[in-house]
């Protein structure tokens, strides 16, 4: 029988009620998660984006997946990890790198256009290359005949813009001298179960001079996000990869300090959850169960399937457009290339599950951005320019999921998306019942965005009626106009609620219909 106290803590996260259930048995961690759901401003900001774009761009963009006349199939920016491209050709890449079609401006229009309210940087990706100048290595930007800092000018356009700039930053260096993996935790249940049992004395390095060597690659890491945040104070927050050594997992208390220093040099610093884990090797959810850091990064190219699967955290998902290619790739021909709408209906998902959408985008080693993705960001942003109202600062619904599609909340104006337009052009609409004894909800008014043009309401199907099931939510069914019956892409139906008085809702209902 363990000696830990037997506490069950239900964090109530969010007016949704829903909570992060925490494990029976609660641990003493050091470095797990500190404190709870962030409230301060800066949170709430990155709470409302809805929608960010990801940018990963680097040497990688100059080979694009293809290399000796032989195409690599896997993620473009991993292209130096494949066996057919000899290392030395890789590391020499950036001696060629002159993006003269680069126009940070023009990146940030489209951006801004597209209804993206924050955008994720690739500073530095696996191979160490730095899109900035860095002091603390000779593999920059500075020594490539581009020469000019590609950070700053996108931080100044974006910002220009209005686009809050997020800087990624992968833990994983394959170019530097002391950099060390260990193994990917993920991938290994023994590493795991060797820093669950015995985190002191797990050593993931083989040698003391891999160990020592690693100290350097820690004090080069420490260096470079000290120097981003030095360089660039307009940003609001770091984005980490790869940090699913066994060495940096490790490291959970250095790391943790690292935390501690970056936060206290940068006001209001948003860091997700995979900059570092626990001391038992646990990320993103520390050994109790709880968030670590500000919001969850493991929705990477999937989406959460509902409330429960999110924990009551915020979160963000990562999306290629691509099956899986982040850098840029010459042959999109190799996998699935999402639409337009696949994308919208995952950013409503998204947002209706209080998580935050992020497209990437992969320019090439020109700087150009690809016809596809330019073509998407148009689309998406025409989209958003009329239903935007949907994703910015809402949050999950009362609603649960039906069947149309999903519904977002703000206050009491309910957003109904729907991607799945009823043959009989009879919005069946289910609403909960209150939680207020004696109060039933109704839908006071209902209209289409952006004009908010009325539509007319049904009960189930005999105009002036509604019915309750024996849960006591109701059913409404919103006629479609013409207007929206030959609608040819998704559209948003807003709604407000109002509760009312049992005893006063036929009357009230009567009059509405
Ligand atoms: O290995 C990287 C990958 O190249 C890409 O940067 C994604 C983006 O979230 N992160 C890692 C894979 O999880």
């Amino acid at each position: 029988m363990k000696t830990f106290s037997m506490i069950i803590l239900s964090v109530f996260l969010g007016w949704s009620g829903f909570a992060q259930t925490i494990k029976k048995e609660t641990i003493p961690l050091k470095h797990g998660a500190h404190g709870g759901k962030r409230t301060d401003a800066f949170m709430q900001r990155w709470r409302e984006y809805g929608l960010g774009q990801f940018i990963h761009w680097g040497v990688y963009a100059i080979p694009g997946g293809r290399w000796d006349g032989k195409t690599y199939t896997g993620a473009a920016e991993w292209i130096r990890s494949w066996s057919e491209m000899p290392d030395a050709d890789y590391d020499n890449l950036y001696k060629q790198f002159n993006p003269v079609n680069f126009n940070a401006e023009q990146w940030a229009k489209q951006a801004k256009q597209m209804g993206a309210k924050y955008m994720i940087f690739t500073t530095k990706h696996h191979d160490g290359f730095c899109m900035w100048p860095s002091k603390y290595t000779e593999y920059t930007i500075a020594n490539t005949p581009y020469g000019k800092d590609i950070v700053k000018e996108l931080v100044d356009a974006y910002t220009a813009e209005g686009i809050d700039v997020y800087l990624y930053f992968s833990i994983i260096d394959w170019n530097h001298p002391g950099y060390y993996s260990g193994g990917n935790i993920n991938g290994s249940p023994e590493i795991k179960k060797a820093l669950r049992e015995d985190p002191v004395n797990y050593n993931p390095f083989k040698t003391a001079a891999q160990r020592e060597k690693y100290e350097t690659f820690k004090a080069f890491t420490r260096n470079q996000l000290l120097e981003l945040l030095d360089n660039y104070p307009a940003i609001k927050g770091l984005w980490f990869d790869g940090s699913w050594d066994a060495a940096w997992c490790k490291n959970a208390a250095w790391v943790d300090s690292l935390g501690v220093e970056l936060r206290a040099k940068h006001e209001g610093l948003i860091i997700g959850s995979r900059f570092r884990s626990d001391e038992y090797g646990n990320r993103h959810t520390d050994a109790n169960g709880i968030l670590i850091d500000d919001y969850d990064q493991r929705f990477e190219r999937n989406l959460p399937a509902d409330m429960a699967e999110t924990g009551g955290n915020d979160w963000d998902c990562v999306m290629t457009i691509p099956e899986n290619q982040w850098g840029y790739h010459s042959d999109w021909s190799l996998s699935y290339v999402k639409t337009p709408y696949d994308l919208i209906e995952m950013a409503v998902k998204a947002n209706s599950l209080n998580g935050n959408f992020v497209i990437n985008f992969g320019p090439d080693g020109k700087g150009n951005i690809r016809k596809e993705e330019t073509d998407i960001a148009r689309k998406v942003g025409e989209w958003m320019a009329v239903n935007g109202a949907a994703i910015y600062g809402t949050q999950h619904s009362l609603l649960e999921k039906q069947d149309w599609g999903y519904a977002t909340q703000n206050g009491d104006t309910v957003y109904l998306s729907v991607f799945n337009k009823p043959m009989n052009n009879l919005l069946r609409v289910k609403i909960p019942k209150s939680k207020t004894r004696d109060m039933v909800y109704v839908i006071e008014k209902a209209g289409f965005l952006p004009t908010k043009e009325p539509v007319r309401i049904n009960g189930d199907g005999k105009a002036g009626s509604y019915y309750r099931d024996k849960t006591g939510a109701s059913y409404y069914d919103i006629v479609l106009p013409k207007s929206i019956r030959d609608a040819t892409q998704p559209f948003v139906i807003v709604i407000k609620l109002k509760e009312v008085d049992k005893k006063d809702r036929d009357a009230y209902q009567q009059a509405l219909t």
